[in-house]
């Protein structure tokens, strides 16, 4: 009787927790939309942009969904640390990989990191939201723009859950759609990749 009641207990109180891993090249956006993300699910207001300094080791957050916990893992995009991402792989249940639309210059970079990744064994099955960002710039590839152009690699992905969405991190727009969107497919995922429980 007293294990059914703790188990019970422990059903009640434990949370179901998920870790993203935000991607993508330095300058792209993903501290500014790890800072947008906490305010938008917390209430609480981020790191004002000015004081975002380029991430060296890894920010974290953590919102609640509902009654899940998302744990956010920025890492840094430096070139010299994207050896560092793979030891993140196996243990996220999605990836955010965040584009500067307005940098057409550097999309051929974008292309050969997102190819990296995709073609990673240990991050198979997983899903993938690939964020357009700073769309509040006029002259900014648009979500269609930026699908033709990962088109190809897309057919890499098989039957994994796989998306672009527009957002402005700046600004707010599309991060409340983006944050949804993986909520429901980490939902999804939970065959493959289950949860983690902490209380
Ligand atoms: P990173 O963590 O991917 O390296 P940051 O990128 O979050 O540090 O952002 C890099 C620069 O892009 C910052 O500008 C930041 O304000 C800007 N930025 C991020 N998201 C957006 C967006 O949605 N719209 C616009 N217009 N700018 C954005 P600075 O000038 O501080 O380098
Ligand atoms: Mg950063």
């Amino acid at each position: 009787m007293y294990t059914l009641f703790t188990g019970l207990y422990k059903q009640w109180t434990q949370k179901e927790e998920f870790y993203v891993i935000i991607l993508g090249l330095d300058n792209a956006g993903k501290t500014t939309l790890l800072e947008k993300i906490k305010s938008t699910f917390s209430g609480i207001a981020g790191l004002p942009p000015e004081k975002i300094a380029p991430t060296v080791g890894l920010n974290v957050g953590k919102v609640d969904v509902q009654s899940t916990r998302l744990n956010f893992w920025d890492l840094g995009g430096q070139k010299e640390l994207h050896s560092i991402w793979e030891k993140y792989y196996s243990e996220c249940h999605a990836i955010l990989f965040v584009v500067d639309a307005t940098d057409s210059e550097r999309i051929e970079e974008v292309k050969v990191t997102f190819e990296s990744v995709m073609t990673n064994d240990t991050v198979e099955g997983v899903p993938v939201l690939m964020l357009a960002n700073k769309q509040d710039v006029s002259g900014a590839l648009s979500v269609h723009e930026i699908k033709e152009i990962f088109n190809p690699i897309a057919l890499q992905l098989g039957a994994r859950d796989s998306k672009v969405l527009p957002v402005s991190a700046l600004k707010g727009d599309g991060v409340r759609d983006a944050v949804d969107w993986l909520y429901l497919r980490l939902q999804r995922n939970k065959v493959n990749r289950p949860p983690v429980f902490q209380r």
